[in-house]
């Protein structure tokens, strides 16, 4: 194997640790943070320490956390135990890779598994008195915790504790019964929406990006960065079936940017971070998980799908910024303009003028890209109040809407009129407050929509006339996910 960038990071991390305040923080660190934390900094009670972990997570943030806790959990601060000195090198000593390049193994990923109820002990049928398709899963980001709502009452069912940090789409099975959530502390939940009880757990890595599950309802392909690999698991129990090193064919190791299940090719998609390679595994019949590997002219970030599963839109930080790959031929049909990086999994796709358009806030810019999926040219550029995350419809609503993440006027939502492209309305529905991520009921009358703050909301709309229906307050809720809309993979949400 090639060295790849992790064992690079590792080799500055040990030349790093000979210098005596990272070596005193690592003593702080071994007296007072490993007895949660882990020894090796993987986690435990709390979340793992390592710089994949807290990539996202500003200096001041960590240090603010160190000093004064974190609300709501069990981290208390330790402004009383640490000098200054003390909190600035633990902040720098946890931002190193460990002196010991961190793995995770099948006997280990085995060795987390924690099963919590036996599904066939189980009534098959709800036990809630709720549209089982009109179900939401709303995960509140703020205190690490995951909703069920009754998407037809706005009511919360059940709420229970997740791991550190979900991200990405929880994804279900295809009867919408079971929904699995990943974590990116490399935890996978198995959740049963009928009984409304946890059922098994599973830490598959160390840092994962975000899990699919296959056509057939039978795997869960799990997609880390460390280690970097995929894990396929079993979705019945979660159990471990194999492991795959996510490796390039001239021997590169790579992370893994995000893994997909494209259902009409009944098979998983899966996009590298560190080589130019884009892997499709088929979920059909008997699966052997060997990948089938495409070569790509860039190293992807992650993409989405043309609504006929036949092309990949990838996000590359060469060319335009963006990619086409057929999936059938496996070349590179065109770049794509997308100049601002968009976090492009969060997409969507409409009818105009009887052409699908694809159309994707980014991430660096105030602006959104709209595609003609035929021709794949720009069809047009939406300036907007500024860079945004997510944009979601539904085919029963006028229009898209879509958020302005960052800068002064993120407590906007933009309603993108879908057949003018042009901006019909502009929402503050909390002034001052992070307003983002839209998903519609399963007949598109009414969406939620998250209020970002840790003294948020979840609201709910009427999608036609925009009054809004209720407020339901919440800890940072971030995503949230219609059964019915996803396990359908209808038009305008995410896949
Ligand atoms: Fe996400 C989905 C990648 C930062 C919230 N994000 C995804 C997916 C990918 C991705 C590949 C699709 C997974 C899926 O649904 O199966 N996200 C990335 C990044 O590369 C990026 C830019 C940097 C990173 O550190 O990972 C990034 N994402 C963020 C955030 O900062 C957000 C706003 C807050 C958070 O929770 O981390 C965020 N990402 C989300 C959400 C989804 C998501 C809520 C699911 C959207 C959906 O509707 O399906």
């Amino acid at each position: 194997m090639k060295r790849g960038l992790l064992p690079l990071l590792w080799v500055s991390a040990v030349v790093g640790a000979a210098d005596p305040a990272l070596e005193h923080a690592a003593n702080d660190y071994r007296q007072h943070c490993q007895s949660c934390h882990g020894a090796n900094r993987f986690g435990g009670t709390g979340p793992a320490l390592l710089p994949e972990s807290l990539s996202r997570i500003k200096p001041d943030e960590i240090r603010s956390v160190i000093q004064n806790g974190r609300p709501a959990s069990q981290m208390a601060g330790f402004a009383n135990v640490f000098n200054p000195a003390q909190i600035d090198a633990l902040v720098s000593y946890l931002q190193q890779p460990p002196t010991t390049a961190p793995t995770w193994s099948n006997d280990e990923i085995r060795g987390s598994h924690s099963m919590f109820a036996d599904i066939n002990k189980l009534p098959n049928t709800p036990q809630h008195g709720a549209d089982p398709l009109n179900l939401f899963v709303v995960v509140e980001a703020g205190d690490h915790h995951i909703n069920i709502l009754d998407g037809d009452r706005f009511e919360v069912l059940a709420r229970f504790t997740s791991h550190f940090a979900v991200h990405g789409g929880p994804k279900f099975s295809p009867d919408g019964r079971f929904v699995y959530v990943a974590s990116r502390d490399g935890w996978v939940s198995l959740y049963d929406l009928h009984n409304l009880k946890l059922i098994a757990e599973v830490r598959a890595g160390l840092n994962t990006r975000n899990l699919a599950v296959s056509k057939d309802g039978r795997w869960v392909l799990v997609g880390n960065y460390l280690p970097g690999n995929l894990v396929v698991l079993d979705a019945r129990d979660l159990s471990l079936v194999k492991t795959i090193p996510a490796i390039g064919q001239d021997g590169t190791a790579s992370r893994v940017s995000a893994v997909y299940t494209a259902p009409p090719r009944d098979s998983f998609i899966v996009a590298l971070k560190d080589v130019k390679e884009v892997w499709e595994l088929s979920s059909a019949g008997t699966p052997d998980f060997e990948p089938r590997r495409i070569e790509a002219e860039d190293m992807l970030d992650d993409f989405s799908f043309s609504p006929d599963y036949k092309q990949l839109l990838a996000t590359s930080r060469k060319a335009k910024g963006g990619q086409v790959i057929d999936l059938d031929s496996g070349k590179v049909v065109t770049d794509i303009p997308l100049p601002g990086m968009p976090h492009l999994g969060s997409g969507t796709y409409w009818k105009r003028n009887g052409q699908w358009v694809f159309a994707t806030p980014n991430i660096s810019k105030g602006l959104i890209s709209v595609i003609d999926f035929k021709t794949w040219k720009l069809i047009k550029e939406i300036p907007t109040l500024g860079p945004g995350f997510f944009m979601r419809s539904h085919v029963n609503s006028r229009y898209a809407w879509t958020d302005v993440f960052f800068g002064p006027d993120n407590d906007a939502i933009h309603l993108i009129d879908k057949q003018t492209l042009e901006i019909a309305r502009t929402l503050r529905p909390m002034p001052g407050k992070t307003a983002a991520h839209v998903e519609f009921t399963r007949d598109g009358r009414h969406l939620l929509l998250s209020i970002w703050a840790t003294d948020g909301a979840l609201i709910v709309y009427d999608s036609d006339t925009l009054e809004e229906i209720k407020r339901i307050p919440m800890n940072k809720p971030s995503g949230k996910y219609n059964v019915g809309n996803k396990i359908e993979f209808v038009e305008g949400t995410s896949h």
